[in-house]
C-alpha cells in the first residue's frame, strides 16, 4: 500500500514510535522558528540547556509581535534576542522585516523538511510542502538543542479540492469552508493533507493560507504537495536549488476523506467569537461595519493586498470606517509599492500600518466599544481585538474590500466584475535577516538583558498531596486568550511575574490572580475546571508558565488542545480529564479539593469537600510522569 505525503516526511524524520496513528512518536526537526512574544523564554529556557550552539540545519528569531515601542519593554526584547541570535548560530529577522510565517514561507520552507514554530501559525509552512508544527517555546527550545519532538503520530485526512474558485471567491473561503465543516476541534490529532485537481489552481501564498488558518481547527498541521507551483514560488524567490516534487503515492491511505469543490464555495465569514461558526457573508448582508483590517499571517501576501488595493481603486474608504492595512513582509510592502497599489491604497484613505502582527494581536488598531470589525485574520476570540464590547468577524480580502467601501457587510459579488491581479515579482533582499556569526566570533558575544528581562521562575515538584481549592470553573473551548492574553499585556512576555500578575484570567475574572497567589502563599495549590478543547489557540507557553507561577497544579478538563496540552505538562501542571463526563458538573467553583498524587500513572480520586471522590484519568503519557514530578521539563534537566 502506498504512502501519503505526511508518512513520507514523518518516515524520513521518525526518530522513535511507529507510525501508528495516535501513538507516540518523535521526530528530527530540522529547522525552528520563533517570535518575539513567545522567544524571549524559548532562548531563555534555551540558554539553562548551557549548549553552546543551535545543531538544527536553520534556525530564525523573528520580531513581529511586540513592535509598538511606548517604553522600554520592547526594545529591551529585541536587543536580548538580537544578541542571542548572535550568540547560538540563529538567524535574526529585524523589527520591520515582517511577519514570522510569510518571511518563512518567502525566505527559508523547504519542501520535505520539518519545521517547529513557537507560534501555533507555524503550519503556514505546509503551503510549501513542509511538515510545520507550532509548539511551546521549550519544545522549540529543545528542538535548537538538537533532541527530537515528541508528539501523537495524527491520522491523516485527505482534503481533495476539485474545480476553480468564482470570482470574488478566494483561499480564505476555502478554509472558513473546512472550519464550517469541522469545527475549532475537528482537526485535533490530525493532519489535513490537501490533494486533488484543485491545487494546481492555488499559489503557494494561496496554500498558505490555508495551512496557516488550519491552525483554527486544532490540527497537528495541514500540508500541500510539492509540484510546480511550489517549483515557480521557490524559483520567484531565487531558490529554485531548494526544490524537490513531493507528493502521496496514488494509492496512498488516509484515515478519512473530505471533498471541497471550489466552483461551488461563496463568500464565507467567522462570527464573533470563533473561527469555527463560519455563515456566507450574504447572511449578514447590512450589518454596520465600524472597522476593517486586512493583514495578519493568514492573508498578507501580494496578491490579497493587491486584491484588496484594486477594489477600493478611485474609491475613498466609507466615511464611518477606520481601515488598515498590515503588509506580511517587508518585501510584499515594497512588492504593492512597486505596483502601485500601495500609492492606490494610501489615495483611498486605507491607514497603512508596519509590516508586523499589528491589530491581530491587539498591538494597535482596536475597534470602538460595541462597533463591528471585519478583518483578514485567523483569530476572533473574545477579548482579541483589545475591546471586549466590539465584534470581530473574519473574511477574505475580497469581502473585507467590498465592505471599506460600503461601510456594511457586503457579499462581494454584489459589486459587478472582480479585477484581475497581476502577481508581479517579488523583490527578494536578505539584508534585514541577519545571518549567523562564526563560532569563534559569536562566543565572545555578551547577551543584552534590560529590566524587561525576568530570569525564569522556579519549578516546584509534585507534592504527594496536592489540596487547595478550585480557583476558576469553566465552559467549553476556553482560548489561551482567555487564559493569557496578549494585547495591552504583550510587552509583559519576558517578565512572568508581572505577567502573571497582571493579565492571567483577567477579563474571565480580574480576582483570579490575587486569590490564587494567596492560596499559593498560603500552602495552599490551585485548581482550574474546564469543559472541552480547554486551551484552544495560540502556542503561547505563558498559559502554562504564568497559572504555575500563580500555584495552579493541576487543570482538570473534558478534554484539551494539543499544544496547551504539552505547555501545561512542561511546566509541571497535572492535565487530568474526568473518567465519567458527566462529574464535570458536580464541582464548582471555590470547592476544596485534594488528590494523592504518589502515583500517577493511572486513574486518580479527587476529594471534593471531603465528601464526594471524582474519578480523573490522566491526559498526559506515561513519558510525561518524571517531567511532571520534577515540576516541569526544565527542573528535570
Ligand atoms: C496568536 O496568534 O495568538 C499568537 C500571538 O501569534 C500566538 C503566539 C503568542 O501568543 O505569542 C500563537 O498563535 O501561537
Ligand atoms: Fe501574528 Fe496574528 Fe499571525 Fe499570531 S495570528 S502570528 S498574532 S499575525
Amino acid at each position: 500500500m502506498g504512502e501519503n505525503l505526511t508518512q513520507k516526511i514523518i518516515k524520513g524524520h521518525l526518530v522513535s514510535g511507529s507510525m501508528e496513528a495516535g501513538k507516540s512518536i518523535s521526530i528530527r526537526i530540522d529547522q525552528t522558528l520563533t517570535q518575539d512574544a513567545t522567544g524571549t523564554m524559548a532562548y531563555l529556557q534555551f540558554e539553562a540547556m548551557g549548549v553552546p550552539r543551535v545543531k538544527t540545519k536553520l534556525s530564525v528569531s523573528y520580531v513581529d509581535h511586540n513592535t509598538l515601542q511606548v517604553d522600554y519593554m520592547n526594545p529591551d526584547d529585541h536587543l536580548f534576542l538580537q544578541s542571542i541570535a548572535a550568540k547560538y548560530g540563529i538567524y535574526f529577522s529585524r523589527p520591520g522585516n515582517g511577519i514570522c510565517h510569510q518571511i518563512h514561507l518567502e525566505r527559508f520552507g523547504m519542501p520535505g523538511t520539518t519545521l517547529l514554530g513557537s507560534d501555533s501559525h507555524t503550519p503556514t509552512g505546509g503551503g510549501v510542502g513542509q511538515i510545520a508544527i507550532g509548539a511551546g517555546g521549550l519544545d522549540v527550545a529543545f528542538a535548537m538543542a538538537g533532541k527530537p519532538f515528541g508528539l501523537k503520530m495524527p491520522e491523516v485526512v485527505n482534503v481533495r479540492l476539485t474545480g476553480k474558485l468564482s470570482p470574488w471567491v478566494s483561499a480564505k473561503d476555502v478554509i472558513l469552508e473546512l472550519l464550517r465543516r469541522v469545527g475549532v476541534k475537528g482537526g485535533v490529532g490530525k493532519v489535513f493533507e490537501y490533494t486533488g485537481p484543485g491545487i494546481a489552481t492555488l499559489s503557494v501564498p494561496e496554500r498558505a493560507t490555508i495551512t496557516n488558518m488550519g491552525a483554527e481547527t486544532g490540527a497537528t498541521t495541514s500540508v500541500f504537495p510539492s509540484d510546480d507551483v511550489t517549483k515557480a514560488w521557490l524559483e520567484s524567490q531565487n531558490r529554485t536549488n531548494q526544490f524537490v516534487p513531493l507528493s502521496a503515492d496514488n494509492d496512498a491511505m488516509y484515515n478519512d476523506k473530505i471533498e471541497i469543490d471550489l466552483s461551488a464555495l461563496v463568500p464565507l465569514l467567522a462570527v464573533d467569537p470563533s473561527p469555527g461558526d463560519v455563515k456566507t457573508v450574504a447572511e449578514l448582508s447590512g450589518m454596520k461595519v465600524d472597522q476593517v483590517c486586512v493583514g495578519s499571517c493568514t492573508n498578507s501576501s501580494f496578491r490579497d493586498l493587491a486584491m484588496f488595493a484594486e477594489i477600493l481603486k478611485g474609491k475613498v474608504v466609507s466615511p464611518g470606517l477606520s481601515v488598515t492595512v498590515s503588509p506580511g513582509s517587508r518585501s510584499v510592502y515594497q512588492q504593492i509599492e512597486k505596483s502601485g497599489h500601495l500609492s492606490m491604497l494610501i489615495a483611498s484613505g486605507v491607514r497603512i500600518l508596519e509590516a508586523t502582527c499589528g491589530p491581530c494581536i491587539g498591538q494597535g488598531g482596536a475597534p470602538p466599544s460595541d462597533g463591528v470589525t471585519v478583518r483578514t485574520f485567523n483569530r476572533n476570540f473574545a477579548g482579541r481585538t483589545g475591546t471586549k464590547s466590539a465584534k470581530a468577524y473574519l473574511v477574505s480580502p475580497e469581502v473585507a474590500a467590498a465592505c471599506a467601501i460600503t461601510g456594511v457587510m457586503t457579499d462581494p459579488r454584489t459589486l459587478g466584475n472582480a479585477p484581475a491581479i497581476r502577481i508581479t515579482s517579488p523583490v527578494v533582499d536578505d539584508r534585514m535577516i541577519i545571518p549567523p556569526l562564526p563560532e569563534d566570533v559569536a562566543k565572545e558575544v555578551k547577551v543584552i538583558r534590560g529590566p524587561n528581562i525576568a530570569p525564569l521562575p522556579e519549578f516546584r515538584p509534585l507534592p504527594e498531596t496536592i489540596s487547595g481549592e478550585v480557583l476558576l470553573y469553566l465552559g467549553d473551548n476556553i482560548t489561551t486568550d482567555h487564559i493569557q492574553p496578549a494585547g495591552k499585556y504583550l510587552p509583559l512576555r519576558s517578565n512572568v511575574p508581572e505577567y502573571a500578575r497582571k493579565a492571567t484570567f483577567v477579563q474571565v475574572d480580574p480576582t483570579f490572580a490575587s486569590r490564587a497567589e494567596a492560596l499559593r502563599d498560603s500552602g495552599g495549590y490551585g485548581f482550574i475546571v474546564g469543559g472541552e478543547n480547554y486551551g484552544q489557540g495560540s502556542s503561547r507557553e505563558h498559559a502554562g508558565l504564568c497559572p504555575m507561577f500563580l500555584g495552579v497544579k493541576s487543570v482538570i478538563t473534558k478534554s484539551f488542545a494539543r499544544i496547551h496540552l504539552a505547555n501545561l505538562i512542561n511546566f509541571g501542571i497535572l492535565p487530568l480529564t474526568f473518567a465519567d463526563p458527566n462529574d464535570y458538573g458536580k464541582i464548582k467553583q471555590g470547592d476544596k479539593v485534594s488528590m494523592k498524587t504518589t502515583d500517577i500513572t493511572s486513574e486518580l480520586i479527587l476529594k471534593v469537600n471531603d465528601r464526594t471522590d471524582i474519578k480523573l484519568k490522566p491526559a498526559y503519557s506515561e513519558k510525561d510522569i518524571p517531567m511532571l514530578k520534577a515540576g516541569g521539563a526544565l527542573a528535570m534537566i
